[in-house]
């Protein structure tokens, strides 16, 4: 299980406890360079730390499939989950169902199917979810509902994708190329509740949602014209 982690050293613990152990071989936190605490608690939570000096979502996501990539004995499935607790770590079990019974390659926490609490998903990330998922049904013919970050795939097809974005287009880039490399995706419903600790470093300011729009947009339609 790969956990990006920014300055979430308030809400890093309560995750870290609240996976389901029996499930995961490795549990790796990676500290996109925090000022905070992040590290220690993440040692102290029982997870292993990799550091990744250059900052953005996609940089740390990276750092570790890279890290896992090389071991003597890779995992056949990566697992990825954010540091601020609001997805709910519990629902593990579902998320890696339909890679245990090989009936898929790619699974997405979709939070648009499963219950939200009220206010977990601003206006604006509705909205862009929606536009979003629409043009990647229109362009690769892929069903999606949501962009989740908490997703499970086989490192094998991980690998394959040749991840390279390094900041927010991380989790559409992979829907993209999943789409377009014929992936069996399935997507399971899954719970989301507001961030716990201070407020979302991206969808709560106008430069956070304005960028990671533009991004996602920029990243469908790239690989719209290289097919
Ligand atoms: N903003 C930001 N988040 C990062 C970075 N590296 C890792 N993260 C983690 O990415 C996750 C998602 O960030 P968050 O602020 O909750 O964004 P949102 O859920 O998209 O509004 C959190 O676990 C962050 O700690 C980074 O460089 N920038
Ligand atoms: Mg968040």
């Amino acid at each position: 299980m790969l956990i990006p982690a920014l300055n979430e050293a308030e809400t890093l613990p309560l995750v870290l406890q609240a996976i389901p152990r029996a499930l995961v071989r490795d549990v790796y936190v990676i500290d996109n360079g925090s000022t905070d605490d992040t590290a220690r608690v993440a040692v102290q939570g029982g997870a292993q730390l990799l550091e990744e000096p250059q900052r953005g979502y996609g940089a740390a996501c990276l750092r570790g499939v890279q890290h896992v990539e090389r071991l003597a004995a890779p995992p056949d499935v990566v697992v990825f989950l954010d540091a601020d607790f609001a997805d709910d770590p519990a629902e593990l079990g579902w998320l890696i169902e339909p890679l245990r019974a090989r009936a898929a390659d790619l699974v997405i926490g979709s939070r648009i199917l499963g219950e939200r609490e009220p206010g977990s998903l601003s206006l604006q990330q509705r909205l862009g979810n929606r536009v979003a998922v629409t043009m990647m049904r229109v362009i690769y013919g892929q069903r999606y509902t949501d962009l989740g970050p908490f997703r499970a795939i086989r490192l094998p097809a991980l690998v394959a994708l040749g991840m390279h974005d390094t900041g927010y287009g991380w989790t559409v880039e992979m829907q993209v190329k999943a789409a377009k490399t014929g992936l069996r995706v399935v997507e399971v419903p899954v719970s989301y509740r507001k961030r716990a600790g201070g407020s979302s470093k991206i969808s709560s300011t106008v430069k956070g949602t304005v960028g990671a729009s533009y991004k996602i947009l920029y990243t469908i339609l790239r690989h719209a014209t290289t097919r």
